[in-house]
């Protein structure tokens, strides 16, 4: 190489060096948000799915080095909220306050680490929607005209005839009557804009997961798009935020809550840009239409562009796949569920059985099973085994794993906790989480195995084999210790417990990202008294 092709050389790679360094320190942006739920009842164990499962994303990445945002919250205006509050007897205000703290206090008890808790009733909010209106208004694209539809308070939707069932009633609402209502109204054009959202889900094919969803989202955009009705007469609704150029109107409830996406990171202020090109929607499928239809759109009309992912579940539905009601007395409260067995029992379960793509069964006899067999007999009984193990034949100490005493059976199982905690190494997808899930109890069996294979209650006997026993109550705990820094993403609290009886620590993330590792145990280290992690339930 000549001299002068060196140096280049050598500048292209300190640039490249350079630039490297650059991306390296400033850490990947992730923006998880939830629905935010209408308050017109107590937050039920669907509200508590979609959080507990965007926390798992949120501890995810921050773990593997991502620098993370999350939001959840409360919807709180359009009709069916302040129909709720009138029959409460509380002022309208009394009543949003105390429903939106149940909220919370569910969050807060799950482990939710929501960044911003969101009501839509602050006046941050709402001035930012009155502008958002104002913008479309000026751009010419919001119309006053004449309307009649069927319009259902349970999805605070007009529907079309096809959208309802054969007596009229709205598949998700069937108890609802809907109501005929012809009124004026303000219009956003939509139909300009349906080619420009076809094509950019052409041109992302990853904006709708899982596919299914993709499939249902294409048929809604293959016809023209009828204008969307985004206002509410006051003397109809009140509760919303007022139109800025028709005091006697509001905005309609769906087009208020879509717009916390962008409120909740500060737009327009510059700093949501970074956030907002990192935004991943997770929604359950009853709401797909607002989110990949409306919010896209409403989006581009401000030449924003659509967020980067909606990511979709499925329902629980009751045991047997009854939908869950109070009349049919199958109603999963998860409050109901943390006071008997804990915030993790419940995490646990939907983590690990909720479907993307399908509905899924839940029942407290289900939970309680999960939590029995798969969290108490496999997990917790081994660290509980193995860790008394160690206070009473080893001083109280992690062993030392001794020169020589690896062995097949170590290597394999070594290696199967390594694979069953990759997935929570690198970026988990939302439809990944019960797969994940059931990937680690799974080896929890394998653990299981091995240790009884190996015995170590006999092989302590015996001076010859003590340091087999050694390197057995070794690899056990060690793995153990692997399982749970992995497990911590998903059950936070008893992962802390157990990582702390090992005097270890959860994994850090940001700055310093997780990386599964073997043999991270300190051997010699003291064990703490081993208490019963997750103790049997009747
Ligand atoms: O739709 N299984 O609020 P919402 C799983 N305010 N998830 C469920 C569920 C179930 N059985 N039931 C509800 C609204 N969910 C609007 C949202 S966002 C800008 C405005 C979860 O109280 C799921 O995430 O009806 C679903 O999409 C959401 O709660 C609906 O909550």
């Amino acid at each position: 190489m000549r001299k002068r092709d060196s140096l280049q050389a050598v500048g292209a790679c300190a640039l490249l060096s350079s630039t490297v360094f650059a991306l390296w320190q400033v850490p990947m942006k992730t923006y998880i948000t939830t629905p935010i739920y209408y308050v017109n009842g107590a937050p039920h164990i669907g509200h508590a799915h979609t959080s507990v499962m965007a926390d798992i994303l949120k501890r995810n990445r921050i773990a593997i080095g991502y620098e993370g945002k999350l939001t959840t919250g409360c919807d709180e205006h359009g009709q069916k909220n302040q129909e709720a509050a009138a029959e409460s007897g509380l002022s309208v205000e009394e009543y949003l306050d105390g429903r939106s703290a149940e909220f919370r206090n569910v969050f807060d008890r799950l482990s939710v680490e929501y960044d911003y808790f969101v009501r839509t009733s602050c006046p941050e909010h709402k001035q930012r929607v009155a502008e958002i209106e104002q913008r479309m208004y000026d751009a010419d694209l919001i119309v006053k005209k004449e309307y009649s539809g069927t319009y259902c308070t349970g999805c605070e939707q007009f529907k079309k005839p096809s959208d309802l069932n054969d007596d009229g009633r709205c598949p998700d609402h069937p108890t609802l009557v809907p109501e005929e209502i012809t009124e004026e109204n303000y219009f956003l054009k939509i139909e300009p804009f349906r080619d420009a959202l076809l094509k950019h889900i052409a041109d992302h094919p990853d904006f709708v997961q899982p596919e299914i969803y993709k499939t249902e989202l294409l048929k809604m955009l293959s016809e023209p798009l009828e204008d969307l009705c985004i206002s509410r007469p006051k003397r109809r609704v009140s509760l919303g935020v007022t139109m800025p150029f028709d005091d006697d109107y509001v905005t309609y409830v769906w087009f208020d809550a879509l717009i916390n996406y962008i409120t909740n990171i500060n737009w327009p202020e510059d700093e949501y840009k970074a956030w907002w090109a990192e935004c991943e929607h997770l929604i359950g499928k009853d709401i797909l239409k607002t989110h990949g239809v409306y919010w896209p759109i409403m989006l581009m009309a401000i030449d924003m562009a659509p967020p980067k992912r909606l990511s979709v579940h499925g329902h629980w539905v009751g045991a047997g796949g009854l939908k869950m009601s109070k009349t049919m007395g199958n109603v999963v409260d998860p409050i109901e569920v943390m006071d008997n067995l804990g915030s993790d029992a419940l995490r646990y379960y939907l983590a690990r059985n909720a479907r993307a793509d399908a509905d899924s069964q839940i029942s407290v006899e289900l939970i309680t099973q999960a939590y029995n067999s798969e969290l108490g007999n496999k997990l917790g009984n081994l660290l509980s085994r193995a860790g008394k193990f160690a206070k009473s034949r080893f001083d109280g100490k992690v062993p030392e794993r001794g020169s020589g005493a690896v062995d097949d059976a170590d290597e394999q199982l070594r290696k199967q906790v390594m694979e069953a905690c990759a997935p929570f190494a690198k970026k988990l997808d939302l439809a990944e989480i019960p797969y994940a899930t059931q990937g680690l109890i799974t080896v929890c069996d394998h653990m299981n195995n091995y240790f009884a294979d190996q015995a170590p209650w006999d092989l302590i006997k015996n001076e010859d084999t003590k340091e087999r026993c050694a390197a057995v109550i070794y690899v056990t705990l060690d793995c153990l210790r692997l399982v749970f820094e992995a497990f911590s993403q998903v059950l936070p609290t008893t992962s802390a417990q157990a990582l702390g009886l090992l005097n270890c620590t959860v994994p850090t993330g940001g700055d310093e990202a997780w990386v599964p590792g073997l043999d991270k145990l300190q051997a010699g280290g003291d064990l703490a008294e081993i208490s019963t992690l997750y103790p049997r339930a009747a």
